[in-house]
């Protein structure tokens, strides 16, 4: 096909005066193909995004609580994958006060509403699709509204030992009507919790006002990025009945990192309490503070050390220290002096075998080092 150049060749001037009438077609073909398009992402399902506002998260296992145990039609040819599916050609009949059908509470497309449609709220956690509308927290007043109050009977909790905090949800002269479900983030330190699998826990009580006084009709559900140091959690109720009053829900173990030492806190943020109708009742923050004991006697230096720190004594402003296996990689120093408090501590985003850190400001004494390395700990003692 002969394409001439628009400047070189007159006649194209002239054949782009019939375009127009081709192209105001097109355009119009392409506006309705647009206004369409959201109107079919309107109606897909995301497995797992529930009340469909683009991300999976533990709201939606709040929207799952109420449909629970609903019944409609199922999606053809479904799948718990994360892609958007086409809600079934008849909607169910009922809907949440949004408008949004309860057909998006079924993650799996089977045509109910149970246990395995809330494993995949699970599965596709934190997954995300098109524009995400983030959803609203009511977070209340702690002078006028019930509290969601962590508490803490240790101020006090050793290195690598375990940290229970307990938990509840309103007071007798705050206390809670119409309960059905409540989703809540937990934010730690993730250099002072373990990593472990059972590093951190929340178990609910049996006996209590929010469970049916041992009816067990609550669910947890939590999703810890360990990374971030971000519990996202819901404790939702589960046979459509309210329950109303106040006090103890439960208690988290939350065990320590047994090489951190210091001050460090835990909150509760991002709080929605909902009733069956899923309408918000305020509900405010709170935290915990406490502190991490010397752990000097659980961590032992590693024999035939297998770190360098020079010079020692240290003479002049800077101090180095290297590893003698150049792969690993130093993640954290911190400096104790010779009564094992910690004096000071440094966080390296590169975790390189040397590094130097800069001591003037140190006092002339005996001190040790706790180098916390990508594979072990080490203890090194030095002077100034
Ligand atoms: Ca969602
Ligand atoms: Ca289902
Ligand atoms: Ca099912």
């Amino acid at each position: 096909m002969y394409l001439p150049s628009p400047f070189s060749c007159p006649i194209f001037a002239s054949e782009r005066k019939t375009i127009p009438q081709h192209l105001s077609k097109l355009i119009l073909t392409s506006l309705i193909v647009l206004i369409q398009i959201p109107m079919i992402l309107g109606q897909q399902v995301w497995p797992g995004d529930i009340n469909n506002n683009g991300i999976v998260n533990n709201i939606d296992v709040l929207y799952w609580a109420v449909a629970k145990d609903a019944t409609g039609d199922g999606r053809v040819s479904p799948t718990s994958s994360w892609v958007g599916q086409d809600l079934p050609a008849t909607p169910w009949d009922q809907s949440f006060p949004n408008g949004l059908n309860y057909a998006y509470a079924d993650c799996d497309g089977d045509g109910d509403v149970d246990d395995d449609d809330k494993a995949i709220i699970e599965d596709n956690f934190g997954l995300m699709h098109g524009e995400v509308v983030p959803d609203d927290y009511t977070i209340g007043d702690p002078a006028s509204d019930p509290t969601l109050a962590l508490s803490n009977p240790n101020a006090v909790v050793p290195s690598g030992g375990t940290l229970e905090a307990g938990l509840s949800l309103g007071t007798a002269t705050d206390s809670i009507s119409n309960f059905y479900g409540i989703a809540f983030t937990v934010v730690y330190d993730p250099d002072v919790v373990g990593n472990q699998g059972n590093d951190f826990q929340l178990d609910i009580f049996e006996d209590t006002w929010m469970n049916g006084m041992g009816d067990d009709k609550v669910i947890k559900f939590i999703q810890n990025d360990r990374d971030a140091g971000v519990a996202e959690i819901a404790i939702v109720r589960k046979n459509q009945q309210m329950v109303s009053g106040f006090g103890e829900i439960g208690t988290f173990s939350i065990v320590m990192e047994d090489i951190v030492v210091g001050l460090t806190k835990i909150n509760t943020t991002d709080i929605k309490m909902i009733d069956l109708a899923v309408t918000d009742t305020p509900i405010a923050i709170s935290d915990i503070e406490f502190s991490i004991d010397s752990i000097t006697a659980t961590v032992r230096p590693i024999a035939g050390s297998g770190i360098k720190v020079y010079p020692n004594p240290v003479l002049g402003s800077q101090v180095s220290l290297e590893l003698e296996d150049s792969t690993e990689g130093i993640r954290q120093l911190q400096l104790f002096d010779a009564n094992g408090r910690l004096i000071s501590r440094w966080k390296f985003e590169q975790r390189l075998s040397k590094q130097i850190v800069d001591l003037r400001e140190l006092p002339t004494g005996i001190y040790n080092f706790k180098i916390i390395t990508d594979k072990r700990v080490y203890i090194q003692s030095f002077f100034k």
